[in-house]
């Protein structure tokens, strides 16, 4: 049976627990989605974690929460002085529009339009729509941006996705190979990555470009634990520009971050060595600016999917 129910989680925070219970009531797949920023902070796929949070995130509904899927809009970083780093959609707090079930799968949506303090800060009417979609074999995340004022706006759009991972050391991930980047680290300057599969072991803070590199495909995050327990996770992604006369698709890049030790001792709400325990991929339209007319949508999606046959995924990390 799929449900799902409010509850207050951490800080008192309001927050939405979606779940399949099996007849023999136990919980196989569940998801939990705070209110404030509308963030996801948790996804159990049969019992096994998938997203990571951390043990130091600020729970006081004001600094966004350090870890699970932050959405960061209108803009990421901050190009815009005048508008908080990432934008202010992961600091707000979203309604929850509705929650539904059926056989397969469980949906909530929630909702974030422009108020007298988001006006203040970025002068545009805009409605934000948020669809989470939990089944048995899959987390689906959408982000729909409606441009519902009279005047054109340019916004930027990101899913900051925090995937846990036993340990970084033991990672590698398969799908940026021969794809441009901009190295954040490296002073923004644009490199093309020529291993087959990334493993990391310092700081890394990258923007894969879909506009320069070509299609950038499904992305394959593979952790070994040990030889016996390997499990993988894909990462698939789309987004759309809705204009008046048509449906275009949108070139999604892919951010790919870790902070590594230093960076990670710096942040407050991070243990020191909390980095070894996450990984950052994440889906977004960041490279310049899409220009939204009144009455045009701009949707980002984003596909979380565990990979358990070998043959599949040997296919998929081979490419
Ligand atoms: O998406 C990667 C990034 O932009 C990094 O540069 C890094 O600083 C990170 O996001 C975290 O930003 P935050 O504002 O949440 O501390």
């Amino acid at each position: 049976m799929w449900r799902t129910r409010n509850e207050l989680g951490n800080g008192d925070l309001p927050k939405v627990v979606m779940e399949f219970c099996s007849e023999a009531g136990v919980v196989e797949h569940s998801c939990e989605i705070y209110l404030f920023g509308a963030t996801l902070t948790s996804w159990k796929h049969f019992g096994t974690e998938k997203i990571f949070v951390s043990p130091s995130a600020i729970w006081n509904g004001v600094k966004a929460i350090r870890g699970g899927i932050p959405l960061v809009f209108p803009q990421f970083g901050q190009p815009n002085t005048s508008l908080p780093q990432h934008g202010f959609a992961r600091i707000k707090n979203w309604d929850l529009s509705s929650t539904t079930s059926d056989t397969k799968s469980v949906t909530a949506e929630f909702r974030l339009r422009d108020d007298g303090q988001t006006f203040q800060q970025w002068p545009f009417h805009f409605a934000l729509t948020y669809t989470v979609v939990l089944t048995a074999s899959s987390l689906h995340c959408n982000l729909h941006i409606s441009n519902i004022g009279e005047s054109p706006f340019c916004c930027q759009a990101l899913l900051h996705t925090y995937l846990t991972i036993g340990n970084i050391n033991d990672v590698s991930i398969f799908g940026f190979t021969g794809l441009s980047y901009l190295d954040k680290v490296e002073a923004g300057v644009t490199a093309v990555d020529s291993d087959h599969e990334r493993i990391i072991r310092s700081e890394v803070d990258r923007v894969y470009l879909e506009e320069y590199s070509g299609k950038i495909p499904d992305i394959i995050i593979r952790s070994i634990n040990n030889e016996s327990d390997v499990t993988s996770l894909k990462v698939m992604k789309r987004a759309t520009h809705v204009k008046i006369g048509g449906v275009e698709d949108k070139p999604v890049d892919v951010v790919l971050w870790n902070p590594w030790i230093e960076k990670s001792t710096a942040l407050v709400d991070m243990p020191n060595d909390g980095y070894l325990n996450f990984l950052c991929v994440e889906p977004g339209v960041v490279q310049g600016w899409t220009d939204l007319l009144p009455g045009e949508c701009l949707s980002l999606n984003q596909e979380l999917i565990p990979v358990h046959d070998s043959k599949e995924e040997q296919n998929l990390t081979s490419s």
